[in-house]
Parts: C-alpha cells; sequence; structure tokens
C-alpha cells in the first residue's frame, strides 16, 4: 500500500513537472492591437507577467518590463507617435546609415518606415525558440530605392528570454546584384533611476570619438564614465559586454552585443531635444551597439547578423559584475 502511495505521488510529481516545461517552452504568440493614435503594436507576454512591445512603425520596441510591471526601457515624456517623426524612446533601428556619416538623413530611415509581421522566417538555428517572439520584416520600397538605391531585406526578431531577458537579432540581407556597405545602430535608451547615480562599465581604456567634437579622437582612460553633463561618445572595437550600473537602484543592466564592433555612449543633459521633457535627461542613458568606423560591406545575397541581449541584474558590491 505504502509502495503504490509513493508510486501515486511519483507519478503526480512527474506529470505536474512535464505540464511545467511543456508550459515554458510553449510558444506563446504574440497579440497585436492598436497603440497610440492608432499606430500597430505587437505585444508578446510571458507567463510570468513579463512584456515587450513592438510598434510595427519603426520595427521599435517601445517597452520592456520585468515581471513586476517594471518599465526597464525609457520613453520620452514628449515622444511622438506620428510618423513622420521617429519615435523617442524605446529601442530605435538606425539603418543603412548611422548618424549623418553619409548622405541619407541622420540616423538613415528604417526607423520611420512601416514594417511587417514576418509570418515565415527563415530559421534560426544558433538561437533556438525563446520563450515569447516576433519576427518582422521591412523590405526597400521603390520611394526608398530612390534615395538608397540598394534593395535589401531587413529581419529583426525580438524576443523575451526564460530569464526575462530582452533579445533583438537583426539580419540584413543583401538582395541585389551589386554589393553595398551601410552603417548600423540599435539605439536603445535604458531606463536609469538617475543620471547622475549611474556609470557605464566595460570602455576603459578605449579610444572614441567625441561626437560633440567633430568625431575627435580620444582615449578613455577612466574605470567607468560617469555624467555630469552631455556626453555622446563612439567608441571603437568594444568588447561585447558593457554593464550599467545603477547605484540608487542596485540593479545592473547587461549590455551584450554581437555582430557590431563599435558602441555609443550617450546623453543629451539639458541640451534642447525639442521631443524630450525637460527633465528626461535624467531618466535615461543610451547604451548602442553600433557598426560605424568600419562600414559593412554585403555581397548580393549575402546576410549579416547583429545580436542585442540585455538582461537586468542585481548589483554587486564591487563594481565588476
Ligand atoms: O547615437 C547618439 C546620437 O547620434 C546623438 O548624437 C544624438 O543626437 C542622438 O543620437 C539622437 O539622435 P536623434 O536623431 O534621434 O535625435
Amino acid at each position: 500500500m505504502g509502495n503504490k502511495a509513493n508510486l501515486g505521488c511519483l507519478i503526480i510529481f512527474l506529470a505536474l513537472l512535464v505540464a511545467e516545461v511543456a508550459m515554458a517552452t510553449e510558444h506563446r504568440p504574440f497579440e497585436r492591437t492598436k497603440g497610440i493614435n492608432g499606430l500597430e503594436k505587437i505585444t508578446i507576454r510571458d507567463r510570468r507577467g513579463r512584456s515587450v512591445e513592438v510598434y510595427l512603425y519603426g520595427g521599435q520596441v517601445t517597452s520592456w518590463k520585468n515581471e513586476k510591471g517594471e518599465e526597464l526601457l525609457f520613453m520620452s515624456t514628449k515622444a511622438i507617435f506620428e510618423p513622420p517623426t521617429p519615435i523617442r524612446g524605446g529601442i530605435p533601428v538606425l539603418f543603412p546609415q548611422y548618424s549623418n556619416t553619409g548622405p541619407l538623413p541622420s540616423h538613415g530611415f528604417v526607423r520611420q518606415r512601416f514594417w511587417e509581421v514576418d509570418a515565415n522566417p527563415p530559421p534560426l538555428p544558433s538561437h533556438p525558440s525563446p520563450n515569447a517572439h516576433v519576427d518582422l520584416i521591412l523590405k526597400s520600397s521603390p520611394e526608398d530605392l530612390k534615395i538608397w538605391p540598394h534593395k535589401y531585406e531587413y529581419r529583426l526578431r525580438v524576443a523575451l528570454g526564460r530569464g526575462g531577458d530582452l533579445t533583438l537579432i537583426s539580419r540584413v540581407k543583401n538582395s541585389d546584384v551589386k554589393p553595398f556597405n551601410f552603417t548600423f545602430a540599435l539605439h536603445p535608451y535604458f531606463a536609469v533611476s538617475d543620471i547622475s547615480e549611474i556609470q557605464v562599465e566595460g570602455l576603459q581604456n578605449l579610444d572614441y570619438l567625441d561626437q560633440q567634437k567633430n568625431r575627435t579622437r580620444f582615449t578613455d582612460h577612466e574605470k567607468a564614465i560617469t555624467f555630469n553633463s552631455q556626453l555622446d561618445r563612439l567608441y571603437l572595437s568594444t568588447p561585447n559586454k558593457i554593464r550599467i550600473v545603477d547605484h540608487k537602484k542596485k540593479k545592473t543592466v547587461v549590455v551584450y552585443k554581437k555582430g557590431t564592433v563599435d558602441a555609443v555612449v550617450w546623453n543629451p543633459w539639458e541640451k534642447k531635444v525639442v521631443d524630450l521633457g525637460v527633465e528626461d535627461y535624467r531618466h535615461f542613458v543610451a547604451v548602442e551597439p553600433a557598426a560605424v568606423a568600419k562600414p559593412i560591406t554585403l555581397k548580393p545575397g549575402q546576410e549579416w547578423k547583429g545580436v542585442l541581449q540585455v538582461c537586468v541584474v542585481p548589483s554587486r558590491r564591487s563594481t565588476g559584475n
């Protein structure tokens, strides 16, 4: 009788375990609804209540929340959700030109285009199906070909990982008959407690171009970047991991990037930005995976892949997380 009861318990336990694993690995479809000003947005959620929101306008992540419902990205209090204005906050996609480094409008044009949901993306073998995700696609339009005469397909996967991490996988394919070059960045606005309470680590002893000084080259000898005035730097040939240590929140945002050698760190401080509230600069820092100093070249049919993965962890006492 005792053995039977034990066996029964074991079977129930195993059944619960199987159900738990099935729930954890189940692909949860995303929700497509109207957001601000009727612009379409996709929301992906996991069963712990974490969520990510992506606007089809710009292919732009606008929100990333943890299981407590805390927002981990920053959105300007004066953000304008009206095309063709780019949305100030979240994670804008800057392609095929970073900033004013070429003939196109600053930061390219895909942040001002309507992306589509990609129902049938090519497989991503090195990225097994995550907890919850959505695949978007943008292709060159006849209008865009007039200002940038190169046919491309930009596929963007936005995924919420099992630990609540946010991953953006960019795949750019040259679908033209001639090679092209591009520069690129993702421009995440990370929410911070207060810009004076944070430091950015992982970029010490690297050279950077100061974007406030005509891209003059300097070497950063500080152990960490702290903020007390406007800062706009393009760090060259950086490691893949950069950390934003928030002393007040006792949290560290770990930014992991692959496929992009450079990184931009930006905070405008009190510089006037029309669609940014007066005090907004206090509540974000941009740490951006970028490919700028050496543009990426793609031959016909060739594809480039770039990954941004972000997670938030408790800070250690020493800042060497
Ligand atoms: O990546 C930093 C930067 O290029 C800064 O120079 C700053 O102007 C910022 O991006 C925002 O650019 P935006 O075109 O969105 O106003």
